[in-house]
Protein backbone atom coordinates (compact mmCIF):
# COMPACT_ATOMS: atom_id res chain seq x y z
CA UNK A 1 0.00 0.00 0.00
CA UNK A 2 0.94 3.29 -1.00
CA UNK A 3 0.82 6.04 1.79
CA UNK A 4 0.03 9.14 -0.38
CA UNK A 5 1.88 12.63 0.82
CA UNK A 6 -0.41 15.39 1.63
CA UNK A 7 2.64 17.89 1.38
CA UNK A 8 6.23 17.77 0.62
CA UNK A 9 7.81 18.15 3.95
CA UNK A 10 5.81 16.10 6.75
CA UNK A 11 6.31 17.82 10.29
CA UNK A 12 8.31 14.90 11.43
CA UNK A 13 10.38 15.89 8.72
CA UNK A 14 10.97 19.59 10.06
CA UNK A 15 11.31 18.15 13.71
CA UNK A 16 13.28 14.98 13.38
CA UNK A 17 16.66 16.88 13.53
CA UNK A 18 15.98 18.48 16.46
CA UNK A 19 15.19 15.36 17.94
CA UNK A 20 18.19 13.91 15.93
CA UNK A 21 19.96 16.07 17.81
CA UNK A 22 18.81 15.77 21.23
CA UNK A 23 19.48 11.69 20.89
CA UNK A 24 22.71 12.29 19.64
CA UNK A 25 23.66 14.72 22.59
CA UNK A 26 21.63 12.46 25.13
CA UNK A 27 23.34 9.25 23.81
CA UNK A 28 26.74 10.93 23.73
CA UNK A 29 26.52 12.47 27.07
CA UNK A 30 25.17 9.31 28.79
CA UNK A 31 28.07 7.38 26.95
CA UNK A 32 30.21 9.97 28.44
CA UNK A 33 28.58 9.80 32.08
CA UNK A 34 29.07 5.65 32.11
CA UNK A 35 32.63 6.16 31.15
CA UNK A 36 33.30 8.94 33.74
CA UNK A 37 31.68 6.57 36.74
CA UNK A 38 34.29 3.73 35.28
CA UNK A 39 37.25 5.55 34.88
CA UNK A 40 37.29 8.52 37.32
CA UNK A 41 35.88 10.10 40.79
CA UNK A 42 34.94 12.98 39.17
CA UNK A 43 31.13 12.52 38.40
CA UNK A 44 29.99 15.89 39.39
CA UNK A 45 31.31 17.79 36.00
CA UNK A 46 29.70 14.50 33.88
CA UNK A 47 26.68 14.82 35.72
CA UNK A 48 26.46 18.40 34.71
CA UNK A 49 27.43 17.57 31.02
CA UNK A 50 24.29 15.10 30.88
CA UNK A 51 21.76 17.50 32.15
CA UNK A 52 19.05 17.19 29.90
CA UNK A 53 17.58 20.52 28.12
CA UNK A 54 14.32 21.25 30.51
CA UNK A 55 11.54 20.41 28.53
CA UNK A 56 8.19 22.65 28.73
CA UNK A 57 5.26 19.87 28.02
CA UNK A 58 2.38 22.21 28.78
CA UNK A 59 3.96 24.93 25.91
CA UNK A 60 4.65 22.20 23.62
CA UNK A 61 0.48 21.52 24.23
CA UNK A 62 0.01 25.00 23.38
CA UNK A 63 2.22 25.32 20.50
CA UNK A 64 -0.44 23.72 18.52
CA UNK A 65 -4.06 24.87 19.49
CA UNK A 66 -5.84 22.44 17.36
CA UNK A 67 -3.52 19.72 19.22
CA UNK A 68 -3.01 18.28 16.47
CA UNK A 69 0.95 18.69 16.68
CA UNK A 70 3.06 18.54 19.57
CA UNK A 71 6.74 20.05 19.43
CA UNK A 72 8.20 17.20 22.04
CA UNK A 73 11.06 15.52 21.39
CA UNK A 74 9.32 12.40 19.00
CA UNK A 75 9.77 8.90 19.88
CA UNK A 76 13.14 7.56 18.00
CA UNK A 77 11.16 4.92 15.39
CA UNK A 78 13.04 2.25 16.76
CA UNK A 79 11.10 2.34 19.91
CA UNK A 80 8.12 3.07 18.62
CA UNK A 81 8.23 -0.43 16.81
CA UNK A 82 9.76 -2.06 18.98
CA UNK A 83 8.22 -1.54 22.22
CA UNK A 84 4.76 -2.39 21.92
CA UNK A 85 1.81 -3.82 23.15
CA UNK A 86 -0.03 -6.06 21.13
CA UNK A 87 -1.28 -9.04 22.90
CA UNK A 88 -2.56 -11.11 19.63
CA UNK A 89 1.31 -11.78 19.19
CA UNK A 90 2.05 -12.21 22.77
CA UNK A 91 2.59 -10.30 26.49
CA UNK A 92 6.40 -8.95 26.38
CA UNK A 93 7.27 -5.84 24.69
CA UNK A 94 9.50 -7.23 22.51
CA UNK A 95 6.84 -10.03 21.34
CA UNK A 96 4.85 -8.03 18.73
CA UNK A 97 7.71 -6.92 16.29
CA UNK A 98 8.98 -10.59 16.77
CA UNK A 99 5.58 -12.62 15.54
CA UNK A 100 3.37 -9.82 13.61
CA UNK A 101 5.48 -10.45 10.23
CA UNK A 102 3.12 -13.69 10.17
CA UNK A 103 0.21 -11.15 9.82
CA UNK A 104 -1.41 -11.21 6.30
CA UNK A 105 -2.13 -8.00 5.92
CA UNK A 106 -2.75 -7.76 2.10
CA UNK A 107 -5.87 -8.34 0.96
CA UNK A 108 -7.61 -6.85 3.95
CA UNK A 109 -10.93 -5.50 4.03
CA UNK A 110 -13.21 -3.52 6.98
CA UNK A 111 -17.03 -4.57 7.23
CA UNK A 112 -19.21 -1.19 8.23
CA UNK A 113 -22.02 -2.15 9.97
CA UNK A 114 -25.30 -1.31 12.32
CA UNK A 115 -26.44 2.25 12.16
CA UNK A 116 -25.01 3.22 9.06
CA UNK A 117 -26.68 4.41 5.60
CA UNK A 118 -24.38 2.07 3.54
CA UNK A 119 -23.39 -1.00 5.21
CA UNK A 120 -20.91 -3.59 4.06
CA UNK A 121 -17.91 -5.52 3.36
CA UNK A 122 -15.24 -2.80 1.65
CA UNK A 123 -11.55 -3.79 0.91
CA UNK A 124 -8.68 -1.42 2.59
CA UNK A 125 -8.56 0.44 -0.91
CA UNK A 126 -12.25 1.39 -0.71
CA UNK A 127 -11.80 2.43 2.08
CA UNK A 128 -8.95 4.80 1.98
CA UNK A 129 -9.34 5.91 -1.81
CA UNK A 130 -11.44 9.18 -1.18
CA UNK A 131 -9.01 9.97 1.89
CA UNK A 132 -6.63 12.42 2.05
CA UNK A 133 -3.86 11.32 4.55
CA UNK A 134 -2.18 13.92 7.23
CA UNK A 135 0.42 13.76 9.55
CA UNK A 136 -0.54 13.96 13.70
CA UNK A 137 2.15 14.02 16.09
CA UNK A 138 0.54 12.68 19.19
CA UNK A 139 1.45 11.64 23.05
CA UNK A 140 0.62 7.88 23.77
CA UNK A 141 -0.02 7.14 27.08
CA UNK A 142 -0.42 3.58 28.07
CA UNK A 143 -2.29 2.77 30.86
CA UNK A 144 0.89 0.98 32.18
CA UNK A 145 2.43 4.49 33.02
CA UNK A 146 4.74 4.61 29.73
CA UNK A 147 4.29 7.02 27.06
CA UNK A 148 5.77 8.42 23.72
CA UNK A 149 5.48 10.68 21.19
CA UNK A 150 4.53 9.36 17.67
CA UNK A 151 4.30 10.89 14.34
CA UNK A 152 1.50 8.76 12.90
CA UNK A 153 0.02 9.02 8.94
CA UNK A 154 -4.25 8.84 9.25
CA UNK A 155 -7.29 10.93 8.39
CA UNK A 156 -9.66 11.72 11.28
CA UNK A 157 -12.35 8.93 12.08
CA UNK A 158 -14.87 11.23 11.05
CA UNK A 159 -14.63 11.80 7.42
CA UNK A 160 -15.44 8.01 7.06
CA UNK A 161 -18.22 7.93 9.65
CA UNK A 162 -19.68 10.82 7.54
CA UNK A 163 -19.31 9.26 4.30
CA UNK A 164 -20.87 6.01 5.36
CA UNK A 165 -23.62 7.85 6.98
CA UNK A 166 -24.29 7.97 10.68
CA UNK A 167 -27.43 6.49 10.90
CA UNK A 168 -29.95 8.64 13.42
CA UNK A 169 -29.87 5.87 16.35
CA UNK A 170 -26.47 5.73 16.70
CA UNK A 171 -25.08 6.47 19.98
CA UNK A 172 -21.30 4.52 20.15
CA UNK A 173 -18.92 3.19 17.54
CA UNK A 174 -17.58 -0.20 18.27
CA UNK A 175 -14.44 -1.63 16.66
CA UNK A 176 -13.14 -5.54 16.33
CA UNK A 177 -9.53 -6.64 15.89
CA UNK A 178 -9.12 -9.81 13.07
CA UNK A 179 -8.82 -12.78 15.01
CA UNK A 180 -6.81 -15.04 13.05
CA UNK A 181 -5.04 -17.60 15.78
CA UNK A 182 -2.90 -19.00 12.91
CA UNK A 183 -1.58 -15.84 12.62
CA UNK A 184 -1.69 -14.36 15.68
CA UNK A 185 -0.13 -16.75 18.48
CA UNK A 186 -1.40 -14.62 21.41
CA UNK A 187 -4.94 -16.04 20.27
CA UNK A 188 -3.66 -19.56 20.40
CA UNK A 189 -2.20 -19.08 24.07
CA UNK A 190 -4.39 -21.03 27.06
CA UNK A 191 -3.47 -18.49 29.44
CA UNK A 192 -4.84 -15.12 27.81
CA UNK A 193 -6.89 -12.83 29.68
CA UNK A 194 -8.34 -11.46 27.00
CA UNK A 195 -11.09 -12.99 24.97
CA UNK A 196 -10.70 -12.71 21.38
CA UNK A 197 -11.17 -11.07 19.20
CA UNK A 198 -9.71 -7.48 20.77
CA UNK A 199 -13.05 -5.26 20.38
CA UNK A 200 -12.81 -1.53 21.74
CA UNK A 201 -15.63 1.32 21.69
CA UNK A 202 -16.35 5.06 21.45
CA UNK A 203 -18.61 7.66 22.30
CA UNK A 204 -20.00 9.00 19.05
CA UNK A 205 -19.20 12.14 19.81
CA UNK A 206 -15.52 11.17 21.06
CA UNK A 207 -15.19 9.00 17.48
CA UNK A 208 -16.46 12.20 15.77
CA UNK A 209 -13.71 14.60 17.72
CA UNK A 210 -11.27 15.52 15.01
CA UNK A 211 -8.36 14.50 17.07
CA UNK A 212 -9.30 11.26 16.61
CA UNK A 213 -7.69 9.31 13.52
CA UNK A 214 -7.63 6.42 11.45
CA UNK A 215 -3.88 5.67 11.41
CA UNK A 216 -2.22 4.00 8.34
CA UNK A 217 1.33 4.86 8.91
CA UNK A 218 4.20 6.31 11.20
CA UNK A 219 6.84 8.24 10.72
CA UNK A 220 6.21 9.03 7.01
CA UNK A 221 5.90 4.82 6.48
CA UNK A 222 3.44 2.42 6.32
CA UNK A 223 2.46 1.04 9.35
CA UNK A 224 4.50 -1.31 10.76
CA UNK A 225 2.87 -5.04 11.86
CA UNK A 226 3.35 -4.54 15.19
CA UNK A 227 1.89 -1.12 15.41
CA UNK A 228 -1.32 -2.46 13.97
CA UNK A 229 -1.30 -2.52 10.09
CA UNK A 230 -3.06 -2.16 8.07
CA UNK A 231 -5.39 -0.04 9.71
CA UNK A 232 -5.87 1.15 13.39
CA UNK A 233 -7.74 3.48 15.11
CA UNK A 234 -6.02 6.77 17.52
CA UNK A 235 -7.55 8.42 20.35
CA UNK A 236 -4.64 10.35 22.22
CA UNK A 237 -6.80 11.49 24.89
CA UNK A 238 -7.43 7.99 26.69
CA UNK A 239 -5.01 5.73 27.71
CA UNK A 240 -3.14 3.27 24.76
CA UNK A 241 -5.37 0.41 24.82
CA UNK A 242 -8.46 2.34 23.59
CA UNK A 243 -6.56 2.40 20.38
CA UNK A 244 -7.43 -0.87 18.97
CA UNK A 245 -5.12 -2.19 16.16
CA UNK A 246 -5.61 -3.96 12.89
CA UNK A 247 -9.30 -2.88 12.49
CA UNK A 248 -11.89 -5.39 10.73
CA UNK A 249 -14.99 -4.48 11.73
CA UNK A 250 -16.81 -1.01 12.80
CA UNK A 251 -20.29 -0.88 14.23
CA UNK A 252 -22.42 2.02 14.84
CA UNK A 253 -24.91 1.22 18.14
CA UNK A 254 -27.00 2.11 20.19
CA UNK A 255 -26.18 0.62 22.83
CA UNK A 256 -22.90 1.63 24.71
CA UNK A 257 -20.24 -1.53 23.13
CA UNK A 258 -18.29 -4.07 25.30
CA UNK A 259 -14.46 -3.11 25.02
CA UNK A 260 -11.73 -5.66 25.67
CA UNK A 261 -9.87 -4.46 28.87
CA UNK A 262 -13.03 -3.10 30.65
CA UNK A 263 -14.20 -7.33 30.69
CA UNK A 264 -10.73 -8.42 31.67
CA UNK A 265 -11.09 -6.11 34.74
CA UNK A 266 -13.73 -4.07 34.76
CA UNK A 267 -12.57 -2.31 38.32
CA UNK A 268 -9.52 -1.61 37.12
CA UNK A 269 -10.56 -0.41 33.43
CA UNK A 270 -13.54 1.64 32.70
CA UNK A 271 -15.55 2.40 29.17
CA UNK A 272 -13.83 5.86 29.04
CA UNK A 273 -10.54 5.56 30.07
CA UNK A 274 -9.42 9.26 29.53
CA UNK A 275 -6.41 9.83 30.70
CA UNK A 276 -6.61 11.28 34.02
CA UNK A 277 -3.21 11.84 36.54
CA UNK A 278 -6.29 12.12 39.63
CA UNK A 279 -7.41 8.86 39.08
CA UNK A 280 -5.14 5.78 40.32
CA UNK A 281 -5.05 2.56 38.48
CA UNK A 282 -6.12 0.30 41.90
CA UNK A 283 -2.67 -1.11 41.65
CA UNK A 284 0.23 2.26 40.47
CA UNK A 285 -0.02 5.56 40.48
CA UNK A 286 -1.24 7.87 37.42
CA UNK A 287 0.14 10.55 38.56
CA UNK A 288 3.33 10.33 36.32
CA UNK A 289 4.90 8.47 33.09
CA UNK A 290 7.73 7.16 31.68
CA UNK A 291 9.01 9.11 28.51
CA UNK A 292 10.76 6.50 26.05
CA UNK A 293 13.01 6.58 25.25
CA UNK A 294 14.60 6.67 29.00
CA UNK A 295 16.98 4.93 30.76
CA UNK A 296 18.64 4.54 33.97
CA UNK A 297 20.77 7.66 33.54
CA UNK A 298 17.98 9.55 32.14
CA UNK A 299 14.08 7.91 33.59
CA UNK A 300 12.75 10.63 31.65
CA UNK A 301 9.71 10.47 34.61
CA UNK A 302 7.28 13.51 33.51
CA UNK A 303 4.01 14.66 34.61
CA UNK A 304 0.48 13.21 32.95
CA UNK A 305 -1.87 16.08 32.08
CA UNK A 306 -5.62 15.39 32.34
CA UNK A 307 -7.10 13.89 29.10
CA UNK A 308 -3.28 13.34 28.26
CA UNK A 309 -2.64 17.07 27.54
CA UNK A 310 -5.48 17.01 25.04
CA UNK A 311 -7.85 19.13 27.77
CA UNK A 312 -8.54 22.07 26.06
CA UNK A 313 -9.34 20.47 22.92
CA UNK A 314 -11.88 17.43 24.60
CA UNK A 315 -12.74 18.44 28.29
CA UNK A 316 -16.11 19.71 27.11
CA UNK A 317 -16.89 16.47 25.86
CA UNK A 318 -16.88 15.76 29.44
CA UNK A 319 -19.11 18.80 31.01
CA UNK A 320 -20.91 17.55 33.67
CA UNK A 321 -19.81 13.67 33.87
CA UNK A 322 -18.05 12.36 37.44
CA UNK A 323 -14.23 11.31 36.09
CA UNK A 324 -13.39 9.49 39.30
CA UNK A 325 -17.04 7.35 38.38
CA UNK A 326 -16.74 6.85 34.63
CA UNK A 327 -13.18 6.39 34.73
N1 LIG B 1 -5.90 -5.36 18.98
C1 LIG B 1 -5.15 -4.78 19.90
N2 LIG B 1 -5.04 -3.43 19.93
C2 LIG B 1 -4.28 -2.82 20.87
C3 LIG B 1 -3.60 -3.59 21.86
C4 LIG B 1 -3.71 -5.01 21.80
O1 LIG B 1 -3.15 -5.76 22.61
N3 LIG B 1 -4.49 -5.56 20.81
N4 LIG B 1 -2.84 -2.94 22.83
C5 LIG B 1 -3.22 -1.55 23.13
C6 LIG B 1 -2.31 -0.89 24.04
S1 LIG B 1 -2.38 -1.38 25.67
C7 LIG B 1 -1.52 0.15 23.66
S2 LIG B 1 -0.60 1.02 24.78
C8 LIG B 1 -1.39 0.51 22.23
C9 LIG B 1 0.08 0.43 21.84
O2 LIG B 1 0.27 0.87 20.52
P1 LIG B 1 1.74 0.82 19.89
O3 LIG B 1 2.27 -0.57 20.13
O4 LIG B 1 1.58 1.15 18.46
O5 LIG B 1 2.56 1.84 20.65
O6 LIG B 1 -2.14 -0.34 21.38
C10 LIG B 1 -3.41 -0.71 21.87
N5 LIG B 1 -4.14 -1.45 20.86
MO1 LIG C 1 -1.47 0.27 26.87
Amino acid sequence: MLIKQVADILPSEITSESSYLNRRQFMGAAGAMAMGSLLSPAISSASEVIEPPPLDYLAATKASPSGFYTSEVQTPYRDVTGYNNFYEFGTDKTDPEKYASKLVTDPWSVSIEGEVDKPGTYTLEDILKPHDLEERIYRLRCVEAWSMVVPWIGFPLADLLKRFGVGSKAKYVAFETLYRPDEMRGQRSRFGTIDWPYVEGLRLDEAMHPLTILAVGVYGKTMPKQNGAPIRLIVPWKYGFKSIKSIVKIRLTERKPATSWNKTAPSEYGFYSNVNPAVSHPRWSQATERRLPNSLFKPNRIETLPFNGYAEQVASLYTGLNLKRHF
